[in-house]
């Protein structure tokens, strides 16, 4: 594929989110082909992606890390879309490849369409299984059991799904594809109905967590899993890159407070990389930052604040636990974390 998500998008048409193209699942009866199986397939992110994010941190809080394997792209794609440049000799080392287009042409040669993570490898045969990413999380909650972690949080309840549903179709709609359609707005009345939107459905967002700790129910869910990826970008790359500037989110106490709670439960925060969703955002999309200057701030300090929800109560792994640390290997670099107390570190 040559060009990218931005620049694409920085024609004359309004911007339109492209369907996923391969959508076959891994479920645990293989109905697809492509049964549940720990060590066969390679999951293909970028750090800087939300819909990818989504993966990462249900991954991480499902404990799928072993069955699972990560690879990570660098933050920056070339005309090829995304590489595996920050491994030993540009190559991910289970897959053997130098780009992720390689595993699309491997399922379908010369597919035409855009190469997007997140995305599903089977690494016996390298080619592309899904990068469905509106589907990959819930099949990781509902599908996987069988490999989950003893004490996995039930991400997905049978009895909050029509709940869960609802809500994430308007953060979906009006958040978390809302910021891309005013970022990549090309006349000021598309720009200001998506920026309109999303103000107005932050505000209801807002309301609704003001006095309750969790989206739906009590716990942590999908819901706010998909919610935090659009809000811990929101200060560092869509108030300026997209446009999304009526306020920042430090300066409303509720959602502040609530994306903060989440950034320091483990499989959140230690899963986010400032550096990367930094420099593919503001070097990426040159069609609306033709310089590729990546701002110094904002300052990352206040994320490791106290955000004091517990107070609201919740439980926020219900009857399970908060998974253990970062397997080795797959930490986030200090230059993508806020800076420990007492370093002096700086603040991008
Ligand atoms: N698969 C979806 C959603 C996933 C998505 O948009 N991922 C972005 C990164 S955040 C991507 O890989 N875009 C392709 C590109 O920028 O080259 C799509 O194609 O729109």
């Amino acid at each position: 594929m040559s060009g990218t998500e931005g620049n694409r998008a920085y024609g004359r048409k309004p911007f339109r989110r492209s369907k996923s193209h391969f959508t076959d699942r891994i479920t645990a009866d293989g109905r697809d082909g492509w049964p549940v199986e720990p060590g066969r397939y390679r999951l293909v992110v970028s750090r800087a992606c939300p819909w990818a994010s989504r993966v990462v941190i249900s991954r991480r809080l499902l404990g799928l890390e072993d069955a699972l394997s990560m690879a990570v792209t660098d933050p920056v794609q070339d005309d090829r879309s995304w590489r595996f440049t920050l491994d030993p000799g540009g190559r991910d080392p289970v897959l053997g490849i130098g780009f992720l287009s390689e595993a699309y042409d491997a399922r379908e040669p010369e597919y035409p369409g855009g190469v997007s993570v997140p995305a599903i490898v089977d690494v016996p045969s390298g080619r592309l299984v899904t990068n469905d990413y509106q589907r990959i999380t819930l099949d990781l909650a509902t599908e996987w059991t069988a490999l989950h972690r003893d004490g996995a949080p039930d991400l997905y309840p049978a009895r909050l799904r029509d709940e869960i549903d609802e809500v994430m179709a308007d953060v979906y709609e009006d958040v978390n594809n809302g910021v891309y359609r005013a970022g990549f707005a090309t006349d000021q009345e598309e720009y200001a109905e998506a920026c309109e939107r999303l103000f107005r459905r932050l505000e209801l967002l807002t309301e609704r967590l003001g006095n309750r700790r969790y989206l739906v129910g009590d716990t942590i869910t999908e819901a706010d899993i998909r919610l935090f990826t659009t809000l811990v970008r929101f200060d560092a790359v869509y108030h300026g890159h997209f446009k999304c500037n009526r306020w920042k989110l430090t300066e409303n106490q509720v959602l502040w407070a609530y994306v903060r709670d989440l950034y320091q439960t483990p499989g959140f925060g230690d899963t986010v990389d400032f550096d990367h969703i930094k420099r593919h955002y503001y070097q990426v999309h040159t069609g609306i930052n033709p310089t590729g200057i990546v701002p110094l701030g904002p300052d990352l300090s206040g994320w490791l604040t106290p955000h004091r929800r517990e107070e609201l109560g919740g439980r926020p792994f219900g009857d399970g636990t908060p998974p253990g640390p970062i397997p080795e290997g797959e930490e986030v670099p200090a230059a993508g974390r806020p800076p420990e107390k007492g370093t002096g570190r700086g603040t991008t």
